[in-house]
Formats: C-alpha cells, structure tokens, sequence
C-alpha cells in the first residue's frame, strides 16, 4: 500500500503527464483513463455486442485449442495476467491447466479488479489469486505466492498491447520478458488486420456502448483530477486509419472550451478531436519481428477459421 505522500507523488506524476498530452500539436489522453469502475462495466458490454468481433472470437480459439496450450505451459505454473479486466477468458485457462501455483490478476481498475477476484474465489476456492492494483506500464512488485511455481507465465488477451504506440507495446514486450524470467512464456492475444468495414464496425455500434465508453473517459477525469470537461459536448469518433494499420478513437468537441488541468488552461477548438485510443491490428509476421525485438520466439499461433484474431505463445529466446 503506499502512504499518502507517495500517492500523491503519483497524481501529480500523472497530472503532468495529462497536461502534456493535452499541450501536444494532436491533444491526447491516454486510454488508461477508460477504466473508472463505469468504464470497466462499459468494456464488458462492449464484449458482449454483435458487432465486437475480439472477444468471442478469442474465447472460441482458446476453448478450441486448451490442451495444446496446457501441454506448452505444463504443471505448476503461476499466470500474472495483465490487464485482467473481468477475467473472463482467464476460467478457460483456470480450469484446463495443470495444478496451477497461483493466479495474479493485475489491473488499473481497483474496484473492478477486488470484486472480479472475489467472484473468481468463489469459483476456484482452492487456488492461491493475488489481484495486484498497478499500472503494468511502471515497474511493480510481483507478490510472493503460497507455493513456488515451476514457471511464469504472462497472460495478455484481448489484443490490448494494440492500444500502444509500436515503441511502447516494445517496452511492454520487454517488461513481460523479464517478468516471465528463465523458461517463461508469454501468451497473448493479437488482433489481426482486416476488412475496414468490420473494424469500423466494431467501434461504431449501433447501441452507442462504445461511444459512451469513449465519453466516459472525460468523467473519470473530471472526478479523479478535478477537470471541468464538458462531456457532453464531446461526440465519439472512431475510424480506421489504413496506412497505420489501426483503429482511432477520438472525442471530438461540439463547441470551443476552455478547461483547467492542475493550473493549466487548455482550450479546445470547436470541431478539434482528442485522441483517446490507438487499436492496432497486426500482421502474424509483424507482430513475431516486434516480439523478436523484445527477445521473444512465437513457439505456437492458433487463429479462427477466418482469421480474424490470434493466441501466441511466446518464449524467451
Ligand atoms: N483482459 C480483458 C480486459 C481487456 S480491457 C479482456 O481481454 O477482455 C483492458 C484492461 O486493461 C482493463 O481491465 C483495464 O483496466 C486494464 N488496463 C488498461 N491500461 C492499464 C494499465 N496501464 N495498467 C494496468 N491495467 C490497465
Ligand atoms: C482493451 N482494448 C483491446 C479494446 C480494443 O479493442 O482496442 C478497447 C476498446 N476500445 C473500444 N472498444 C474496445
């Protein structure tokens, strides 16, 4: 836990890191700022929608393939799972692998997170779960488990190394390189390029989950900084840019405003747009030299029939 000196230290740390985003030529928050206890209940439905194609497709190639994956991972393993959300494709893995050590779910999303872990103690009494409260993107403690595992395996579904930038999904690859350690592994969920239409789909629904999703990042800003945005003069955006090879999502302002972040005033053009999230979609080949760079060998791809998402196994070189 830390005290209050040192949270503070972290507010201010990202209140900085808010200006700065803001002040840039293209004004961007980062995506972390999605997951309020609202914007994680907003990511489960978005999971849910017809036109949201990563989850079930995901959960269909994990289902497929368990026993290929428990044979890779073996006996005994910890999995720290990044990102953990919901955890809901985690029970695939938590009842088809072998005697598993112990199971650390992390996430940014504290209460989320807490009462995502309680379910999960209900579910698998017997298994040692340690929810970790951290932002995986700086460094973090991993906790010592009840019993000592024979490996570390690192679970990242749902393709979100795609909401970074190619530098920072690198650095991400690198941080779970050494929290895998010696025989380690990586599995992860990679989204794969395809029909414009079917991406821009899925971040434009018809039910407008995704678009309040985007919007409720302004809320949790407002309430965790003290911001005075607008929100409801912000409208969703979400396109894909071609040559990138990514999903934008942008708020884009209705009228001019003028917010305070800290001391700073920021000012927003009528019609200027706020870059909220970057989804990259990968090639297999791009995403194995990324991986590559990281010190990573992809050991095993399972996709769908159409391939539209991936599941890897990623080992240390
Ligand atoms: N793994 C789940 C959830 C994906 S949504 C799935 O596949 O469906 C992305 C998750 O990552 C959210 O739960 C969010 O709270 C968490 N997250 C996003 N940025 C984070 C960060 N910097 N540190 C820790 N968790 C983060
Ligand atoms: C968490 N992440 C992988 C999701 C995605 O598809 O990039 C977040 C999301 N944004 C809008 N819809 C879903």
């Amino acid at each position: 836990m830390l005290d209050s000196t040192a949270r503070q230290a972290v507010v201010d740390d990202e209140l900085e890191e808010l200006i700065e985003g803001l002040t840039q030529d293209e004004k961007m928050i980062s995506p972390k700022y999605f997951y309020d206890e609202v914007g994680s209940q907003l990511f489960d439905e978005i999971t849910r929608l017809p036109e949201y194609y990563p989850t079930q497709t995901e959960l269909g190639i994990m289902r497929d393939n368990i026993a290929e994956i428990a044979e890779l991972v073996g006996p005994q393993a910890s999995l720290i799972e990044f990102g953990s959300g919901s955890s809901m494709k985690t029970h695939v893995l938590l009842r088809g692998l072998t005697d598993l050590a112990v199971y650390v779910p992390v996430d940014i999303s504290e209460e989320h997170l807490v009462a995502s872990a309680e379910a999960l103690h209900q579910d698998y009494p017997d298994l040692d779960i340690i929810p970790l409260v951290a932002d995986f993107t700086k460094p973090f403690d991993l906790p010592t488990p009840r019993v000592m595992p024979l490996k570390n395996i690192v679970y990242f579904p749902g393709s979100t190394i795609g909401n970074f930038t190619s530098d920072d999904a690198l650095e991400l690859l690198k941080v779970m390189h050494t929290e895998a350690g010696e025989g380690g592994a990586l599995l992860i969920g990679v989204d794969l390029q395809k029909d414009a239409e079917i991406l821009e789909r899925a971040y434009n629904d018809s039910a407008g989950v995704t678009a309040a999703f985007n919007r409720n990042m302004l809320r949790h800003l407002n309430r965790e900084f003290d911001t005075d945005f607008d929100v409801e003069a912000f409208s969703h955006d979400a396109r894909y840019n071609t040559d990138a090879g990514r999903i934008e999502l942008r708020l884009v302002a209705s009228d001019e405003q003028t917010v305070k972040v800290g001391d700073t005033e920021i000012t927003i053009e009528e019609g200027e747009g706020i870059l909220t999230e970057y989804s990259h979609k990968y090639t297999l080949r791009g995403f194995s030299a990324m991986a590559a760079d990281a010190g990573f060998r992809v050991e095993h791809v399972w996709t769908d029939k159409d391939e539209l998402f991936s599941v890897q196994y990623l080992v240390r070189d």
